[in-house]
């Protein structure tokens, strides 16, 4: 059999399971660390509740997967989770979800492995939406997600260094209310609302512009030049101003 039919036989099996985001779709992509409660509790020992060295190391790991050729709107990230808004022109590898997966989820594991100097594995899935409130709605629920993981956490963490078990402080807030969980924060002089945002809210990254001065080698002159650059934004706004803010990176041009 001549090479090339024997190359398109086998394609057909290696095809047969590929998938595209079909056209007018938004696409989110959601990055998570694998068995991260490991890594933090036990590798690496990371400060609980929070440690800025890991958020750091997630906001960094964030800004590098926006930068790796995929057209990226927006990034948030909360705990060990990053979500991508991709614009609604990107075209590179015909939105073939095998592509954004494995790309998205090699760089940013390569990406924190070599930042923190051990090795760690994201996973990666899409999530197509029709419309524009989906997206927002996508968002806010991820908000929504760190703020419940914040509050619970921190009553967590309290009770752990109070010198409960992990399975005795699982056990005690099992099934328990917001307002159970505020409490027992503020009856030990914490109270939730003084907490960071970013640990509430997640940290979001979008491309802000900047004005450098440069040198003009030609014009032998200093000039102001207009840069653009993802910076991290750790006092997102909440609820009906965080749905119009995801709207506004869509409205801008779609
Ligand atoms: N110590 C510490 N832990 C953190 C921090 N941010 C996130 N984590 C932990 O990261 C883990 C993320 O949760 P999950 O993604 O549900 O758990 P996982 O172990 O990664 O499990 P899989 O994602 O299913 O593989 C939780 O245990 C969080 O407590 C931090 O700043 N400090
Ligand atoms: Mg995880």
């Amino acid at each position: 059999m001549k090479f090339d039919d024997f190359d398109k036989r086998m394609r057909v099996y290696e095809q047969s399971i590929d998938q595209y985001i079909v056209p007018g779709m938004y696409i989110v992509a959601r990055l998570d660390g694998r068995s991260f409660t490991k890594l933090t509790r036990e590798i690496c020992k990371f400060e609980a509740p929070f440690d800025t060295r890991f958020r750091d190391l997630m906001v960094d790991t964030t800004k590098h997967i926006m930068n790796c050729g995929f057209k990226v709107l927006y990034g948030y990230t909360e705990s060990d989770e990053i979500s991508l808004l991709f614009s609604p022109d990107n075209s590179v590898f015909a939105n073939k979800v095998r592509k954004i997966n494995t790309i998205l989820a090699g760089e940013a594991s390569g990406y924190f492995s070599l930042a923190l100097g051990k090795a760690v594995c994201f996973d990666c899935r899409v999530v197509p939406l029709p419309n524009i409130e989906l997206v927002k709605d996508y968002f806010l629920w991820r908000q929504e997600d760190a703020n419940r993981n914040a509050l619970n956490s921190w009553c967590y963490w309290t009770l752990r260094k109070e010198g409960m078990s992990k399975n005795e402080a699982t056990q005690y807030l099992r099934a328990k209310s917001i307002a159970f969980k505020n409490e027992l924060l503020f009856a030990r002089n914490i109270n939730y609302n003084d907490v960071p945002q970013w640990q509430k809210r997640g940290v979001g990254i979008y491309s802000k512009e900047y004005v450098r001065q440069g040198y003009n080698p030609i014009s032998e002159k200093v000039v102001s030049v207009k840069r653009k650059s993802f910076e991290a934004d750790y006092e997102l706004p909440i609820a009906e101003k965080y749905s119009a803010f995801i709207g506004s990176f869509l409205a801008a041009k779609y």
